[in-house]
Order: C-alpha cells, then structure tokens, then sequence
C-alpha cells in the first residue's frame, strides 16, 4: 500500500494520484493532444488508475445477494447517489471514515484500494463503485450476478462541461490543457477517460427494466429528490420511515454534503472544488449555440427511438 493512503478507518491523509504509485504499468500509457494522459483497457479510453489487474479483479468479484454496485459514467452525480446509499443502505451507519473510504472501488488502484481479501471480508452491504459500461460491469454480466445495479445517467451536454472542468490542469489527465471546443471534439469522438457517453448510457439503458437494475436520472434526482430516494430504498428492499427520509434529503444536499467533513471528499487532493454547480443546465456557460446544435443533432442520431430522454434545463 502506497505511504500516501490509508486503511480503512485509520488517520485522515490527503490522496494523491502518482503514475509511479497507482498506474502499475506506468509504460502503458498514452499521451494524446495536449498532453492528455489515458491508457486503453478492452480497447476502450480509461484513466491510468484503470490498471488491467484492477479491472479483472473487478470482473471476478462473486457478488452476493446483499450486494449493491452504483453506476454511472464520470461526472453524472454518482457521489451524490453513493451518499444517498450509504446512508439508506447502512441506517447511517457507514463502515468507513470518510465517504470514499465506506465504498469499495475495485477497478481503481487509487482511492481507498481494495484486495480480493479485503472484500471477501468486507461487512454486509458491500457497495461497489464503477463507471464501467454494461459490457464490462463489476462482477460479469450483471443478468448473471445477485448483485443490485443502480446506474445514474446525466444530460451528456452537463456531463462534458463537468468533465471538462474535472479533467483540466489534473495529474491523472496528463494536466491536460486543450480548449473547451478541443475538449468538446475529443468527447463527441469517445477520446475522454471511459469512452464514448452514447453507448455507456445507452448500454445500462437497454437492460433497465432487469430486476437487478434500476436506472436513475441526475435531473430526477435534483427536482424529485424524495420521490427518487423513495424510489431507491424500494429497489433495495428497505422499509425507511418518514423522518429517515427527511433526514437522508437534508444530508444530501448539494451546500450539506460539502460542508460535512464525511462527505466533503477533503481526503483526495486536487478535488478542492469538486462540488462545482450541482446544477441543470451549467452547460451553456461552454456551449456556443452553434455548438449546442451540433450536439443536439448527434444526440439525435446516436440516442434515436431507444426513449433515453434527458431534461436540458
Ligand atoms: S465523478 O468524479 O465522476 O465520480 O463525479 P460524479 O460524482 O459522478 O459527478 C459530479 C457532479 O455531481 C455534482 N454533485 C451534486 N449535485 C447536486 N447535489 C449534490 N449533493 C451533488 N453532489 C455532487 C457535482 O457538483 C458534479 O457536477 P458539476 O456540474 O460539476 O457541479
């Protein structure tokens, strides 16, 4: 274990990503325009974290029945959906120190690493994290596994923005330094870290109504957040009362969760303005209106008559 991490439970240290610590086979790396820094697992773009053993280690887990792993691709409000869980799935009661470190991110060699007997070990329920696409889903085939699958999708116009923001001047992007209409190209041509959005989205899409999976919305989220914590707590068979609910909603919030140290994610360095909007529509700060078109019509043809339908605004 890196000098810079800690156990579960043990002293608060800052995280930091470093290719020597956590990118195991730092010479396959690939460094793209501007200097951003990727590598290629099963032919898809991913982060240097993203290491091969991490990912098989990841696919081989044996889930259990009271298992739950949330999904989703990179900016889409997976945090905000791990706290909702951790708080519901544990009475408040989370396992670890911090947020990160009461999840289990196995195809990441970064934050909070896990081993195969560490996990074997871990307490009942054991939530997993990933932003893999259905294809490469923690576990195997999630039709295969007892394991409950929560995915949260995002409008991609609020993705890209966010991920623009996230992946600029960072150490795990190569301190990638491209323009925004540079970055815009790179994510309409599936060049970002985990690929092209359309076919992550749609491929948790297409298997949504499987009793193992529940898809969510960021927008649901922000304008129904009751009816979908509701929604949540359901799908994962738990009986929460009235004031559980109210006191879930008041923790969650976007002002709330960054100013609890539990939740604020103060342990991984350079994530210092990680709650950046929390909003619908933040987009048009980079969009131009020729640009918002452009991408209006590829959501057009990529997304089409599968019924996957976001709130913009
Ligand atoms: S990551 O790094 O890929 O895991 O990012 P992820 O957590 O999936 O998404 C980060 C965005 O979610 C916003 N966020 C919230 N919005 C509303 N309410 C709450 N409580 C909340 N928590 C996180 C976060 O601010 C990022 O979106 P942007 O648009 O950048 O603000």
């Amino acid at each position: 274990m890196a000098s810079n991490e800690t156990t579960n439970g043990s002293a608060f240290k800052v995280l930091e990503y470093s290719d020597e610590v956590h990118a195991e086979r730092p010479e396959d790396l690939r460094i793209g325009e501007h200097g951003y820094k990727y590598r290629l697992v099963d032919g898809r773009v991913m982060p240097p974290y993203i290491t091969p053993n991490r990912y098989a280690l990841s696919r081989a887990v044996a889930t259990r029945p009271s298992d739950i792993c949330f999904v989703s691709y990179p900016k889409s409000g997976s945090t905000w959906l791990s706290y909702i869980i951790v708080l519901l799935a544990t009475g408040s009661n989370p396992s670890g120190a911090t947020l990160r470190d009461s999840l289990h991110w196995v195809e990441s060699s970064w934050t909070y690493p896990r081993s195969a007997a560490d996990l074997e070990k871990a307490a009942a329920p054991r939530i997993f994290k990933s932003h893999m696409p259905y294809s490469m889903a923690l576990g195997g085939e999630p039709a295969k596994n007892p394991c409950r699958y929560i995915y949260i999708a995002r409008n991609p116009k609020d993705v890209c923005s966010s991920y623009y923001y996230f992946e600029s001047g960072k150490s795990w992007s190569g301190y990638y330094n491209g323009g925004w209409d540079h970055w815009l190209d790179m994510f309409t041509s599936s060049r970002v870290q985990r690929g092209d959005w359309f076919d992550h989205a749609l491929s948790w899409w297409e298997h949504r109504d499987a009793d193992n999976i529940l898809y969510l919305k960021f927008e649901d989220l922000k304008l129904d957040t009751r009816g979908q914590l509701e929604k949540i707590a359901k799908f994962l068979g738990l009986s929460v009362s009235d004031e559980q609910l109210r006191e879930v909603e008041r923790k969650i919030g976007f002002d709330q969760m960054q100013q609890t140290e539990f939740s604020a994610l103060k342990d991984v360095k350079e994530f210092n303005k990680f709650f950046r909007k929390g909003e619908i529509g933040s987009w048009k700060e980079y969009f131009t209106v020729a640009q918002s078109e452009a991408f209006d019509r590829l959501y057009k043809e990529r997304v089409g008559d599968s019924g996957l339908e976001f709130r913009f605004e």
